[in-house]
């Protein structure tokens, strides 16, 4: 240390940097690499322009997305563009090659802000990061007169896991189109790809089928769901829309129709569904595992068939979830005679089945995608379908359940998997949990919610939040990255951004909030 001035002034910011702008490692996911470059900021301005790819509509998108996201809180026009005159500073969105399907390398220099990536969707999560480094008023719904800096350096980026998943319960409480883009726009801040969207079960169906039209009329109607009190569904139309729009955020429906079991809301409707040709009660309580599906009825299989038909009809994605969880009221021969001709059937309508983690009994499920929602560090079933190719998402219910209450105070939410406070659900590791499991069986995470005791937005948003972005990291980031003080910290900084949004959350007492 010869030669050096006895105290050394910390590295100057340029000219004015507000002290609020956060570090480039303050992002949540943690991304893969991060070199600051002291000194350097750059800062958008009135004149900042938001260039993109020219020729790639995917790219414009992106950037018009952004564009929306920066103009309230700045109130500067940002105009997206394909060329820039020499002297303007810019946000480009570029195309090339190297990054992989989600990956992206975010430049921030004094006079532009470059993310690049092999695809659009590698650019949209260049973005979401992008917007974390801005100061937090930048979620603000009204203009804001400040400096808008953002820190100098490099981030190269790209995720562990292909799957990151959140779910939303539909079925005990309908929650609106509104609500559910509402929910997109949230997860996808933390580059959550996929929504599972449960549609049907015991209390309530919640997709339009044309060719069975009382499920919804009637099974979607008044005085279904929980206590009677979570009525509605989707139109196709609405469905459609819904899925267009998560689409444009890089979030891909998963949707669910939950069968042998979890169907009394479709035998209310369709006595013929049932062995005994009898309606039962409508139920608004919320017990599990009573109703199946009748095995031996060819009838059963035309009512699946069309259903699955109509369901990949309206979906783009490559998944269709057909459930299979807690088949109580299904002998075990009849579950897998039921799943040795139904799996095949997924696929015949052009997609992957997935179903929960009860599908691994069955040897059709070789090509499928079990969901893990066991809490046992061991399960012999899973651990044998895995050996045979079933590829898992991992969702233990006593670290990924959005569902249980975070301690036993919290006034919403269901506790037989045990409480989960935020240090629960970000301390374990996907690859790790279960013996048998490994990273290479893995397709990623995924972070259900359940609305048995769920209504508003509000009560879906004080469930999810801060619990979502802990499994969102899971999924996204390095397992190098992965330390809570770090994670708390990051989180803790988050905070004034869910309020400047009207995001509701759980202020945990495990973090210091900014
Ligand atoms: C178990 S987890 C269920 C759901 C309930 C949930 C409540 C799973 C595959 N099935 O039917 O809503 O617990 O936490």
């Amino acid at each position: 240390v010869l030669g050096l001035p006895a105290v050394v002034a910390p590295a100057p910011a340029s000219a004015g940097t507000p002290p609020d702008t956060p570090a480039l490692t303050s992002v949540i996911p943690a991304p893969a690499e991060v070199t600051p470059a002291s000194g350097t900021s750059f800062r958008l301005g009135p004149r900042t322009v938001i260039r993109t790819q020219p020729g790639s509509r995917a790219a414009r998108a992106v950037g018009e997305r952004l564009a929306e996201d920066l103009r309230p809180a700045t109130g500067y026009p940002l105009p997206v563009v394909s060329t820039v005159r020499r002297g303007t500073p810019s946000i480009s969105l570029m195309l090339g090659t190297g990054l992989g399907a989600e990956g992206y390398r975010l430049t921030v220099g004094a006079s532009a802000i470059t993310i690049q990536a092999e695809q659009p969707a590698g650019l949209f999560a260049g973005t979401r990061t992008l917007l974390q480094l801005l100061p937090a008023q930048i979620d603000s719904p009204t203009p804001v007169r400040r400096s808008w800096a953002v820190a100098g350096g490099r981030i190269v980026d790209h995720p562990r896991f292909a799957y990151r998943g959140a779910m939303l319960d539909l079925a005990r409480h309908f929650h609106t189109p509104d609500e559910v883009k509402s929910y997109v726009d949230e997860i996808s801040r933390f580059k959550v790809n996929h929504l599972h969207l449960h549609l049907s079960d015991d209390q309530g169906w919640r997709i339009q089928i044309e060719s069975w039209p009382r499920l919804t009329t009637v099974s979607g109607g008044p005085g279904t769901g929980v206590d009677g009190a979570g009525p509605g569904y989707l139109t196709r139309a609405q469905y459609t829309d819904l899925v267009a729009y998560a689409a444009a955020r890089f979030v891909t429906i998963v949707p669910e129709i939950d069968m042998p079991g979890h169907v009394n809301a479709a035998q209310v409707a369709y006595p013929e569904l049932a062995c005994d040709g009898v309606a039962p009660p409508p139920r608004t309580d919320t017990a599990v595992g009573y109703s199946s599906l009748c095995i031996g009825s060819e009838t059963t299989y035309r009512f699946v068939d069309d259903v699955l038909r109509e369901l990949a009809a309206m979906t783009p994605g490559p998944y269709l979830h057909i459930g299979g969880d807690e088949a109580h009221a299904t002998p075990e021969a009849d579950y897998l005679s039921f799943m040795a001709r139904v799996l095949p059937l997924v696929a015949r309508h052009g997609k992957t089945a997935s179903g929960w983690n009860e599908i691994a009994k069955s040897p059709a499920s070789a090509t499928a995608i079990a969901q893990y929602w066991d809490t046992a560090s061991a399960n012999p079933t899973v651990a044998a379908a895995v050996a045979r190719g079933t590829k898992v998402v991992m969702s233990p219910a006593d670290r990924a359940y959005l569902d249980m209450k975070y301690d036993r105070h919290t006034p919403l939410g269901l506790s037989w998997a045990g409480y989960i406070e935020v240090r629960t659900a970000y301390d374990w590791d996907p690859a790790t949990r279960v013996t048998g499991i490994g990273e290479p069986a893995i397709l990623g995470v995924e972070a259900p919610l359940w609305s048995e005791t769920l209504r508003t937005l509000d009560d879906i948003e004080f469930m999810a939040f801060p619990r979502l972005p802990a499994i969102a990291e899971l999924g996204w980031s390095p397992p190098a990255t992965h330390d809570w003080n770090s994670f708390a910290t990051r989180l803790g900084a988050y905070g004034p951004r869910w309020e400047l949004r009207d995001v509701n959350f759980y202020p945990s007492p495990q973090i210091v909030w900014g």
